[in-house]
């Protein structure tokens, strides 16, 4: 593995920074800065805001900001975006495995080592079982072939975090979308393998963030350290 795009983890939580706006998600992230190690931006918030706000909240909070803009299109578009992350102090950016080899192969091309490349594997919602979890055994072991920096995988079934772990091995992250509001345990998480859990409702919506994120993390003994070589 190359990079460690994340940094040191701590506490292995990033926070889903999704309200619309930057004033809103910075009142959340005031509070639970020290408790997360990443922020992860998606759509929404860049459309609002402009890819700018990817540099501004590392600036502002000091921590790597991952932009989980789902991109899935034809390579020539894809490399737009990726290097749109890595021109704004992006430190990762999410990538649909199914867009296949050659565009993963581009999209990391673009990344040039500046930018880790996380595979969007299986989706977390219900109907993600239907379509995406058929093939997510598929693209995991494609994103070990081409050595990208980790995949995503639903926080909310950790059977499913334990067999992709299994097949990526034991350096690249796994980060685990859907605990806390969608059902999923931080360290039922970290039991199975994964590297980071991604919370966001639990966090932002609760009257105290503070004391969320730390029963988010409580409890958390011995857990693997998988994906966290530098
Ligand atoms: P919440 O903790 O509020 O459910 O938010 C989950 C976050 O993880 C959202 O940003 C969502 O877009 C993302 N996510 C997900 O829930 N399931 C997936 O399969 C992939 C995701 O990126």
């Amino acid at each position: 593995m190359s990079t460690n795009y994340f940094g040191i983890p701590q506490s292995r939580v990033i926070i889903a920074a999704d309200m619309e706006t930057y004033d809103e998600n910075a009142r959340v992230l005031d509070q639970i800065c020290d408790d997360i190690d990443v922020i992860k931006v998606n759509t929404p918030l860049v459309f609002h805001e402009g890819p700018s706000v990817i540099r501004k909240l590392t600036d502002t909070f000091q921590k790597p900001v991952f932009a989980d803009l789902k991109v899935a299109d034809v390579p020539h578009t894809d490399v737009k975006v990726v290097r749109m992350v890595a021109d704004n102090g992006g430190a990762a950016v999410m990538v649909h495995g199914f867009i296949g080899p050659d565009a993963l192969i581009d999209c990391a091309e673009a990344a040039a080592d500046q930018v880790g490349i996380i595979m969007q594997l299986e989706l977390t919602n219900p109907g993600g079982k239907l379509f995406t979890a058929p093939i997510a055994d598929d693209l995991a072991r494609l994103a070990a072939e081409l050595g990208l920096y980790g995949t995503q995988a639903p926080g909310n079934r950790p059977d499913r975090i334990s067999k992709i772990r299994s097949i990526i091995g034991p350096e690249p992250v796994i980060v685990c979308c859907g605990v806390g509001a969608q059902g999923g345990k931080h360290n039922a998480v970290m039991q199975a393998g994964g590297t980071y859990s991604i919370v966001g409702r639990a966090i932002y919506t609760a009257e105290n963030p503070k004391a969320a994120a730390a029963a988010i993390t409580a409890g958390l003994q011995n857990a693997p350290a998988l994906g966290l070589s530098a």
